[in-house]
């Protein structure tokens, strides 16, 4: 921003403001898989491989932490990516009839 001021017939004298353009991070949320006493365990080692790109070994190793635990986390995304991947595990579980339940919550 340039403010120019004139003090009658003085040198022209120029301000210069920059404001550094503030880009604001998105805020994230970590997506939880929730333990059943119904899904079979090698649903939910898929459901890690297909949707959080987790190895057999890391979902595997997630899956036994949930069902240990009661709650997991598979992994930490935008507001978007989250609630995306929240409604794609419950469609393909409801699809495959099993009650595992997936949620999102403030990282
Ligand atoms: N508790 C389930 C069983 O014994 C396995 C399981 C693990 C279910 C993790 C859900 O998010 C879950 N078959």
């Amino acid at each position: 921003m340039t403010d120019e001021r004139r003090n009658g017939n003085g040198p022209v004298t120029s301000i210069v403001t920059k404001t550094k353009p503030r880009v604001k991070k998105p805020s994230m949320y970590k997506v939880l898989l929730l333990n059943d006493d119904y899904t079979p365990m090698d649903f939910v080692v898929i459901v890690l491989q297909k949707y959080f790109r987790k190895s057999h070994e890391d979902a595997t190793r997630i899956m036994l932490h949930v069902h240990q635990r009661g709650v997991g986390i598979c992994g930490v995304f935008p507001y978007d990516v989250a609630e995306s991947k929240v409604v794609q595990v419950v469609e393909f579980a409801r699809q495959n009839q099993h009650p595992l339940q997936c949620t999102m919550q403030s990282a």
